[in-house]
């Protein structure tokens, strides 16, 4: 799969994606990942990509020239036939970020990913160009870098060798629902702390029936919203009141 982030501030992608498990998928060629300056694609003389609002108003607008020219040049894209080229536009005015869009946005060839900067990008950027927008969450970042980051990194995560153990991405929060459940590993006592006995007992059943308490009682008390509207098996309503 391959991402293509047009931003203002390159180092703010380039250095977390060189990193760890994603800079690995990189260097394995799993996943491309491209950053564009869109300064590079000005054609103001003072390399400026924003200005104020029209209508007034505090801060600045990013300039819609520059973006264009970077999705038109840089990428060679036409806002009339993308259809191989998803592209997103991070904002905090877009639907929130989920591990389902995560999953939706898996399937796709080609991810394009705007970032914007100060009080947004000139709207007819959004109008010509963009396929969808999205949030990471209801509060405000200073620039959308950081919201590309975290879609790239829940989007790559999901791809075919991406995590060594392939188990491990379905295997987790949020794939049924439920938050995970606590995991120790050695020694078993560490300044007087002990493991829970059941996870020494070497009994798988009664393993998954504690780990499937945990998961439950966890997501009761931090994210009750989880379990809104949703019928609990008989089971599982036993183990939340045991
Ligand atoms: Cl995508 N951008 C900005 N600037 N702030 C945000 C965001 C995006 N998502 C949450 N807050």
């Amino acid at each position: 799969m391959r991402f293509d982030v047009l931003t203002i501030f390159p180092a703010m992608i380039e250095g977390p994606l060189s990193t760890s498990i994603i800079g690995r998928a990189r260097t394995a060629g799993l996943v491309t990942i491209a950053t564009h300056d869109v300064r590079d694609y000005t054609d103001d003389k003072h390399r400026r990509v924003d200005d104020t609002p029209f209508g007034g108003g505090a801060g600045m607008v990013m300039n819609a020239q520059p973006f264009f020219a970077t999705l038109r040049e840089g990428l060679g894209l036409n806002e009339k036939d993308h259809d191989d080229a998803h592209i997103v536009l991070l904002t905090p005015q877009g639907q929130v970020f989920s591990q389902a869009k995560a999953a939706e946005l898996a399937g796709k060839k080609r991810l394009v990913l705007l970032c914007g900067h100060y009080e947004g990008i000139d709207d007819r950027v959004r109008q010509t160009w963009v396929d969808e927008e999205l949030s990471i969450g209801d509060y405000v970042l200073t620039g959308g870098e950081l919201a590309a980051l975290v879609v790239i990194d829940a989007v790559a995560r999901l791809l075919p060798g991406v995590l060594g153990h392939e188990a491990s991405s379905v295997e987790e929060s949020f794939s049924d629902q439920l938050l995970e459940y606590p995991q120790y590993t050695r020694p078993a006592e560490f300044e007087g702390m002990t493991v829970p006995d059941v996870l020494l007992s070497g009994h798988h059943g009664r393993i998954n029936n504690w780990r499937r308490q945990q998961s439950l009682v966890r997501t009761y008390k931090n994210r009750p919203d989880l379990l809104q509207g949703r019928c609990l098996s008989f089971q599982d309503g036993e183990l939340l009141r045991a």
